[in-house]
């Protein structure tokens, strides 16, 4: 492998800074995989699993404190604190390095250093994107190995001798306390110490893929979104390709391996968190995962929410904080009706209920995305798949109908950035409360949001025939609390209305706030759902939506003048035709 002078020096300065006693460049290979899990099941960083039921899946317990991303502690270091804007924590470069160095300073002393040059994307597309991490952590390398394509073809896709975003891990003492999370967009560089987490710290994934990756589209003129990437295959064989963007732990993955209720219709899987969208020569907006694997949350994922899931992580799969049973297969709250007798809780107690649930909330399974049996057989494409239809979708008890559609481009993407959700155990903190989060980018978007919002706006009239942008909402509640909608594979018939919608036979009416179904034009058939149910599912209430848009009005002021004028124009005629 030769590797670029400018990597070399990179690496070199990390080892001064952390003083390993060793550096190993990693090569992605199968043996280098299988030698990190020996040496974590000797240490114990790993616990084997039942290899008969679930051959070569092994489960790490994480420190207690270190289960989730940590946005508090998380932080874009531009230069100008404008250029994070109001949604990001920001702190000047010098003073994350100071802050942050502290704690990395000899944090590898007696420890092997790994650099880990990884691609994000297919081999052999410009839409890839290189970095080079390092880290002292196995797990975290064999996770790399599982989430993205490790070793030569990494150096080799890189465009010029800096091309790579540079990204520097340690564990630190895992203690909150000494934790951070920095990102350098004007550098391409990324900092995490002090957790070995999750989307903390598989540099690839949210620090890179897209926080970093925003701001790289931005200069380049592409997208980097947090949305899945699905086909949607009606009964003919025609394949409508979309990417959806939805907030950690509202489903995204179940959808994006969704096993459609319709007869006759089916999806296929392209990528369950991230896409990155190029505009092609002819103006058509393509789509490439940049990710090789899925590291999807444990909980509820069941032959019932997800059997293309369930079955995927049966072989070779690493399970983080989810429950053992006694004999040694993994379980998380959901999988099975009835909870196994004799449970090790995530924290490798004896389960009793007064400890919670057995398997942690957030507790996830990492592996690779080829296993999925719906996996698209062109998802490594390097042209990428053409994008028709962009969904944004949240987590709304109330408010927000179950799907409606833009007026246009830039309509849309004032849906996209009107959007809220309730939270969940993806990042630390209270669960279920409402919160921004246009377009499920509130915690990675990794530059001003108003600033992101223009970008959307541009790429609009960059395309020949822009996506139809669609906003769903599975989660909306009756007055007694049940769910209005049966989710899951029902949500095919919330798709095929959207394929009807591109093909220009899907019928609608049109409201404040954009075109809902038509009665009748929502295939129903067959499913659990009463006309009551579907009126209120996609019900919009002038009151509720007033008092949205005000809370909306007070988000967007915080932008200042850096507000995009769209914006604000279609707030203001959103009121306007509530009679506002
Ligand atoms: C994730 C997240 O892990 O969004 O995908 O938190
Ligand atoms: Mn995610």
């Amino acid at each position: 492998m030769s590797i670029s002078s400018v990597a070399e020096k990179w690496v070199e300065e990390a080892a001064a800074l952390t003083q390993p006693s060793r550096v190993v460049w990693c090569d992605g290979s199968k043996p280098e995989y299988d030698r990190l899990i020996e040496d974590m099941l000797r240490d114990g960083t790993l616990l084997p699993l039942n290899p008969r039921t679930y051959p070569s899946c092994y489960l790490h317990r994480s420190h207690p404190s270190d289960v989730a991303r940590t946005e508090q502690l998380t932080f874009i270091c531009s230069r100008d604190k404008d250029d994070a804007g109001p949604t990001n924590n920001w702190m000047a470069p010098a003073e994350a390095k100071a802050r942050a160095g502290a704690y990395v300073k000899g944090a590898m002393k007696g420890k092997t250093m790994y650099v880990i040059p990884y691609l994000m994307g297919p081999v052999g597309s410009d839409m890839s994107r290189v970095g080079i991490m390092v880290t002292d952590s196995q797990y975290v390398v064999a996770s790399m190995h599982l989430m993205t394509r490790v070793g030569a073809v990494a150096i080799q896709a890189m465009r010029r001798d800096d091309d790579f975003i540079a990204g520097l891990h340690a564990l630190g003492d895992l203690s909150p306390d000494r934790r951070l999370i920095l990102h350098f967009p004007e550098e391409k560089l990324i900092w995490s110490v002090g957790s070995g987490y999750g989307g903390n710290a598989l540099l690839g994934k949210k620090c890179h893929a897209l926080r970093l990756a925003s701001a790289q589209a931005r200069e380049e003129g592409w997208l980097a979104e947090h949305m899945l990437i699905l086909g949607i295959e009606d009964p003919e064989g025609r394949i409508t390709y979309v990417a959806a963007a939805m907030p950690s732990a509202s489903g995204k993955t179940n959808l994006a391996m969704v096993i459609s209720s319709l007869p006759g219709w089916r999806a296929w899987t392209v990528g369950d968190d991230i896409a990155w969208m190029h505009i092609d020569a002819t103006g058509q907006l393509r789509a490439i995962n940049p990710e090789r694997g899925f590291f999807g949350v444990a909980p509820n994922t069941s032959p019932k929410t997800n059997p293309n899931g369930t079955a995927m992580v049966r072989s070779n799969t690493i399970f983080t904080n989810v429950a053992m049973t006694p004999s040694q297969e993994p379980w998380w709250e959901g999988l099975t009706p009835e909870v196994p007798a004799g449970l090790t809780d995530w924290q490798g107690r004896p389960w009793h209920p007064a400890n919670g649930p057995a398997a942690h909330p957030n507790s996830r399974f990492t592996v690779l995305a080829s296993q999925c049996p719906s996996i698209a057989p062109n998802w490594e494409d390097p042209q990428g798949v053409p994008i028709s239809a962009l969904i944004f979708g949240s987590r709304r008890s109330a408010v927000i109908p179950l799907v409606f559609e833009g007026f246009d481009w830039n309509h849309g993407v004032f849906l996209g950035s009107a959007m809220s959700t309730e939270t969940t155990a993806a990042i630390t903190g209270q669960v279920g409360v409402v919160r921004r989060d246009p377009m499920a980018m509130i915690p990675f978007c990794g530059y001003n949001m108003a600033d992101y919002f223009a970008h959307w706006l541009a790429t609009g009239p960059k395309l020949a025939k822009p996506p139809k942008i669609f906003r769903v909402n599975w989660f909306r509640r009756d007055a007694d609390g049940k769910f209005l909608w049966p989710g899951y594979g029902a949500n095919m018939r919330v798709l095929k209305w959207m394929v009807e919608r591109v093909r220009g036979t899907g019928r609608a009416e049109e409201t404040p706030i954009g075109y809902v179904p038509a009665p009748g034009a929502l295939d129903t058939d067959g499913i659990n759902v009463t006309p009551t149910q579907l009126r209120e599912a996609l019900r919009c209430d002038a009151g509720e939506w007033l008092a949205a848009l005000d809370d909306l009005g007070q988000f967007f002021d915080g932008f200042g003048s850096r507000l995009p004028a769209p914006i604000a124009a279609s707030l203001a005629e959103t009121r306007r035709k509530f009679g506002a």
